[in-house]
């Protein structure tokens, strides 16, 4: 089951700017730094609140680390803003979860998860079959 919203993902030129943007006008204090280069990111989780399961819900701040990575092709024609967003499991299997997605025919972007922020598993699915919208599905690593 799809439990909470685990994150929106915003993309934006200066990470450390847009951070420090978020702490100052929000409040927001709970920051968690990382790389992906996989996904050609350099990220901040700012942790929102904690939810029903157990879990958490995050703005997931993201900037380009290399020039041919997704987010720099979409910021490049977009600007800086929402760039997607994420529902998180209960737990549960993220790729039964894709899969039952992909059989009311939404396009699954990856035929297996990635690793998504701090040791997730994750997967996306087609904005062009979610009204526009990019949806990431997120299933949290078992001890975070
Ligand atoms: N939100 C909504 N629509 C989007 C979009 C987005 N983030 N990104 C692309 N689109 C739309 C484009 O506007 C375009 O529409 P039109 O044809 O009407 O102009 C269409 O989708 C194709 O876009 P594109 O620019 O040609 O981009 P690609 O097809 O090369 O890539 C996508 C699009 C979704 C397949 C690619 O961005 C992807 O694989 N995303 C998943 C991975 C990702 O985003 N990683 C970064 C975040 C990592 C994290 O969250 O941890
Ligand atoms: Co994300």
């Amino acid at each position: 089951m799809l439990s909470r919203i685990d994150h929106i993902g915003i993309a934006c030129h200066d990470l450390d700017a847009t951070v420090e943007f978020y702490k100052k006008t929000y409040g927001f204090t709970d920051a968690h730094f990382e790389v992906n280069e996989e996904q050609g990111v350099r990220e901040c989780m700012l942790k929102i609140n904690t939810t029903g399961d157990g879990a958490a819900s995050y703005i997931q701040l993201i900037t380009p680390t290399r020039p041919d990575s997704t987010v720099a092709k979409w910021l490049e024609k977009n600007g800086e803003g929402v760039h997607h967003i994420a529902f998180g499991t209960d737990g549960s299997d993220v790729q039964a979860e894709a899969d039952g997605i992909a059989a009311g025919g939404v396009r699954v972007l990856y035929d297996a998860p990635r690793r998504g922020s701090m040791g997730s598993r994750i997967t996306f699915l087609h904005p062009k079959d979610c009204h526009g919208v990019l949806t990431e599905l997120v299933q949290k690593a078992p001890e975070a």
